[in-house]
């Protein structure tokens, strides 16, 4: 613990603190709320900067990725309410996908607290864990000798366990009292080991089973677990698929890698997740989307023997009653699993083998014209640097990187794929700047919807003015144009065909609109002009904005509207489009 210190105001105190615990960039919207803290950042721009955003939800995004790629908590400031429910969307993706995360909300001054004050909201009422879905921990600070105690907890808390979203709530008198509180030194989380007799029962479980597979998610991981966990599926020949969106955490080009248990999952690869005898989940927390919606797992009690490993104590036996449950940080599980010594035969070689192949078929598309989003992937993954970070938010379009893009593993440091779990539309713009404000090294290549996009397409402004992408690493949004809520429609064909309702778009020239925002951009309309454009986007000097138009009809990358409006009415036996 560091000496006690002069006096200063605590907002100037609140900015030491981050700093002490690592903290270079925050994202956030100014308030009125925080401005001794907005004081703090100007009295330390040497050392920590404040990224001034357009709207609190691309605040809040910037942080979920900035916590996602580094694996400490991302840090937003926001003020009261309306900035804080803005901000809202940010904390319950954090919450989803376990990405550990701080949200600091100015507070109206405590004399007027509880009157219903300019802007007042009870912070644990709203995002309380009682909510379920948005925090761990709400804490509200009273006292400015306290607040680094308060911080402290707030990055253990964001960190340990399940990692996840903390709220810290700044009433805005405490934040401009004077304290002497010196800052506490950098917080470690507490990790869990895997028991040992636990371990020896994943041993016997996997020497007792004919058809085993396992599942990697979740976050915690770092570049050494994944090399691990790549060590032991090596050893015992396991086939290893990835959760929903956290295709980044093994190899895609690897031998054992057998494809994302996630949307639009393989049919070859749902069907063998069904066959399989034996589960081994380390890290995910088996959510909806890479259960096939509870299917391909039962839940509670799925066909396979189950063994799931997760962070947190709280998850284990939430859903699945598993036949063995072990709570391990990931980076712990997977150098314990790789100390597991297989026996000298394997009998799943060949089932393993047919894994990946199975994978590598499916990477195999039909020509789509004009514009095939397949090939504009492949593309991607030809000209963009291997240590891309790629970002999408919610929509179709995201099936086809999903699909055909072959993350590295963290072999490049961390992770490549930023994209949501919670399905929120307009993550990947927000966190795409992030990345790219965070590692301008790296190129950042976002593929967002045309509906995605415009959720949060006014952080063009906060990139440009922050000069993302201008150096080494490119920043590149590729907006897929299709002039409607694909996802959406496609729901409607599937359930009301043919009564298209609430979900066509109406859309600006998102290239012109691109460079009033400073930056370049082309359009495309054919295959054959996605590369040239790409390649001239990595080579630009300012980030790219990609116009694609894509054919309404082209649904997903296994579909059409038409296909399934057709499939639809013959399911209804009529003809036409009538109402249902
Ligand atoms: C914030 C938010 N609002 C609404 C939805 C519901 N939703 C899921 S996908 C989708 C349509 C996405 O449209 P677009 O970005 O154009 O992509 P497309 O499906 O056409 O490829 C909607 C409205 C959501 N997931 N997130």
């Amino acid at each position: 613990m560091t000496a006690p210190e002069i006096p200063r105001l605590a907002g100037h105190l609140l900015v030491e603190a981050l700093i002490a615990q690592g903290v270079d960039t925050v994202f956030g919207v100014p308030g009125e709320s925080y401005l001794a803290v907005l004081d703090g950042f100007y009295e330390h721009r040497d050392r920590i900067r404040f990224i001034a955003c357009r709207h609190e939800g691309g605040a809040a995004f910037m942080a979920e990725a900035q916590g996602k790629l580094g694996g400490r908590p991302g840090i937003c400031f926001v003020t009261r309410g309306p900035g804080a429910t803005n901000a809202s969307i940010g904390l319950h993706t954090a919450f989803q996908d376990s990405t550990p995360m701080i949200l600091f909300v100015g507070q109206v001054a405590s004399e007027q607290r509880d009157r219903e004050a300019f802007q007042e909201l009870d912070y644990r009422q709203v995002f309380g864990p009682g909510t379920l879905g948005f925090a761990k921990w709400v804490g509200e600070v009273h006292d400015p000798q306290r607040l680094p105690e308060y911080i402290a907890r707030a990055f253990h808390t964001a960190m340990q366990g399940r990692p996840g979203p903390v709220v810290l709530v700044l009433p805005e008198d405490m934040l401009s009292a004077t304290t002497v509180a010196p800052v506490l030194p950098c917080v470690e989380p507490a990790l869990a080991w895997p028991a040992p007799g636990a371990l020896r029962q994943v041993r016997s479980m996997l020497l007792a089973a004919q058809q085993p597979f396992v599942i990697v998610g979740g976050s915690g991981w770092d570049a050494a677990a994944v090399d691990a966990m790549q060590r032991f599926a090596e050893a015992w020949q396991l086939p290893v698929g990835c959760a929903f969106r956290f295709q980044d955490l093994f190899d895609n080009r690897h031998a054992n890698y057998a494809g994302d248990v996630g949307i639009g999952i393989n049919p070859k690869l749902a069907a063998r997740l069904a066959a399989a005898d034996l589960v081994l989940a380390v890290g995910p927390r088996l959510g909806e989307m890479t259960t096939g919606g509870y299917s391909l797992l039962k839940a509670p009690r799925p066909a396979q023997r189950l063994i799931h490993i997760h962070a947190g104590a709280e998850e284990l036996g939430r859903v699945y009653a598993a036949d063995l449950m072990l709570q391990s940080a990931m980076a712990c599980a997977a150098k314990a699993l790789e100390t597991l010594a297989p026996p000298p035969e394997l009998r799943w070689a060949a089932w393993t083998e047919q894994a990946h192949a199975d994978y590598e078929a499916n990477h195999d598309a039909p020509t789509v014209e004009p514009l095939d989003m397949a090939q504009v992937v492949k593309a991607i993954q030809r000209l963009a640097p291997p240590d891309s970070v790629l970002t999408n938010g919610a929509g179709n379009y995201s099936g086809w990187l999903h699909r055909y893009y072959r993350y590295p593993g963290l072999q490049h440091g961390g992770r490549t794929q930023l994209a949501p779990t919670s399905g929120a539309m307009g993550y990947g713009v927000p966190a795409a700047i992030a990345a790219s404000l965070l590692y301008p090294d790296r190129t950042v290549i976002n593929i967002a919807g045309d509906g995605d996009f415009l959720m949060t397409g006014q952080e063009l402004a906060t990139a440009a003015g922050y000069r993302a992408g201008t150096g080494a690493g490119k920043l590149i949004v590729i907006v897929v144009d299709n002039g409607t809520y694909g996802t959406i429609r496609m729901h409607q064909e599937r359930e009301y065909p043919g009564r298209v309702s609430g979900s066509d778009l109406f859309n600006p020239d998102f290239a012109a609109l691109a460079t009033t925002y400073g930056w370049a951009s082309a359009s495309v309309r054919h295959t054959a002009e996605f590369a040239p454009a790409f390649a001239a986007a990595l080579a630009s000097n300012v980030p790219t904005l990609l116009h694609l138009r894509l054919d309404a009809d082209v649904s997903t990358t296994r579909t059409s509207l038409s296909a399934l409006r057709a499939a639809a009415q013959a399911r209804r036996g009529q003809g036409g489009t009538s109402a249902p």
